[in-house]
């Protein structure tokens, strides 16, 4: 049997994810909780590990205390067979600045490279919710020679800009890479489709280290790994594609196959938990075969009493729902739902609270809200937003952590 590649995974996770305040007010987007126990960062991960790539740097900087502490509970790993995944929040090692941009963090922390001697560096970003088997795209990588292979899928054009945008005409070298165009090209014959760049790229370790040395120097670069590296790779005429089409995870099915969000607004992050709650879901979290993984806290059972019930949700250990009615909604662990009162369509993170006969609909509540006997959330737009909550383009009403709601 042939030896497995030696490969290093690096996981960028420093995006603010400005999109998604309040969420994102004080912790990273990678850190914002997701489908009631786990983090988006979760899903990236997971993808990884059970993919036997288990020498992991996360590289984070915005806010990172809450996604370092989660890293360092959750995602300890076996040190007696080498395998770490290890938060690297920037340092200043070289010099008085943080990290400049998404090739910047790379650079910055080259000594991770040096140390572990990879042959293969698999670099993913952390914001995404998918399935996705990173071996068959290392493969890929190396079958093809060459330096970078960057995962491509095809996207409506209508919010391709966005994306970074890849053109081929074999299906497998890249001819051209558009950072965000503002009017990004379509893919040939199919007028409504772009192809775009998912942000996971893998590379020959000695072609990164090289390219990243050599955008560093550059004063004119904004040290962006799409904006900048990767351009710099096509134009040499050394990247590839990988279809994220031909990706195909253990336990998939045709639904899911091929499932890949971004939930980088309240509105996207609001429509993928309305998809959980389906009766069959696009995303199967209850996918044995290719587990998200994560640590469930230590709580005991979703307690129903009083007839609360509950319908098309998930409920987290730790909640307790008292002669209420919860419907399509998420509900992280420790939530506490009062009588008489009505949860639907919304997601609420950590121990919220919902007093008796509220109306909480179409909301998003972060941690540790709570919502006063008899109040209301999402009911009425100008009420939320008089009262200084986020009121989404699609009518979703979102609440800081910890504000009580009269
Ligand atoms: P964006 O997601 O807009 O586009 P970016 O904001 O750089 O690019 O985020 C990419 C990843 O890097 C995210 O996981 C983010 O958390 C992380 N990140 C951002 N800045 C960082 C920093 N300073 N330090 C560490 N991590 C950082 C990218 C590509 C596009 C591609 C989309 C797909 O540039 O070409 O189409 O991802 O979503």
């Amino acid at each position: 049997m042939a030896k497995p590649p030696h490969v290093l995974g690096i996981v960028l996770a420093g995006g603010e994810g400005k999109r998604l305040m309040p969420l994102t007010a004080d912790r990273a987007k990678p850190a914002v909780p997701f489908g009631g126990s786990y983090r988006l960062i979760d899903f990236v991960l997971s993808n990884l590990v059970n993919g036997e790539i288990d020498r992991i740097c996360v590289l984070t900087q915005y806010k990172s205390h809450s996604l370092d502490r989660h890293i360092s509970v959750t995602w300890r790993m076996s040190t007696i067979l080498g395998q770490y995944v290890t938060p690297v929040p920037a340092q200043q090692r070289l010099g008085p600045r943080w990290y400049q941009g998404s090739a910047d963090a790379i650079f910055q922390s080259l000594n991770l490279i040096y140390d572990e001697r990879p042959e293969h560096v698999v670099v993913f970003g952390a914001d995404h919710v998918y399935r996705m088997d990173p071996r068959q795209m290392l493969e890929a990588h190396i079958d093809s020679r060459m330096d970078a292979t960057i995962a491509g899928i095809r996207v409506p054009r209508a919010g391709a800009s966005d994306f970074g945008i890849i053109q081929t005409s074999d299906g497998h070298k890249v001819d051209a890479f558009l950072e965000k165009p503002a009017d990004p090209p379509a893919v040939p014959g199919d007028p409504d489709s772009s192809y775009a760049s998912m942000g996971n790229y893998v590379f020959t370790a000695e072609a990164l280290i090289d390219a990243l040395r050599t955008d560093a120097e550059d004063p004119a670069s904004a040290h962006d790994m799409g904006g900048n590296i990767i351009p710099m790779m096509v134009n040499k005429g050394a990247a590839g594609v990988y279809d994220f089409a031909d990706n195909d995870v253990p336990g998939s099915t045709d639904r899911d196959r091929g499932y890949w969000r971004d939930v980088g607004t309240l509105d996207a992050y609001h429509e993928s938990h309305m998809d959980l709650v389906s009766v069959i879901p696009i995303f199967n979290l209850y996918n044995r075969d290719w587990p998200i993984l994560t640590s469930h806290p230590q709580l005991p059972g979703a307690k129903f009493v009083e007839g609360g019930h509950s319908r098309e949700s998930i409920v987290a250990p730790g909640c307790i729902l008292s002669g209420c009615l919860v419907d399509h909604s998420v509900l992280a662990p420790g939530a506490f739902i009062m009588e008489g009162s009505a949860v639907s369509r919304s997601v609420l993170l950590d121990n919220v609270r919902v007093g008796a006969r509220a109306t909480v609909r179409d909301a998003i509540l972060d941690k540790n809200v709570v919502v006063k006997d008899g109040a209301t959330v999402g009911v009425d737009k100008e009420s939320d937003r008089a009262r200084g909550f986020t009121v989404t383009a699609g009518g979703i009403t979102a609440v800081g952590k910890g504000v009580v709601v009269e």
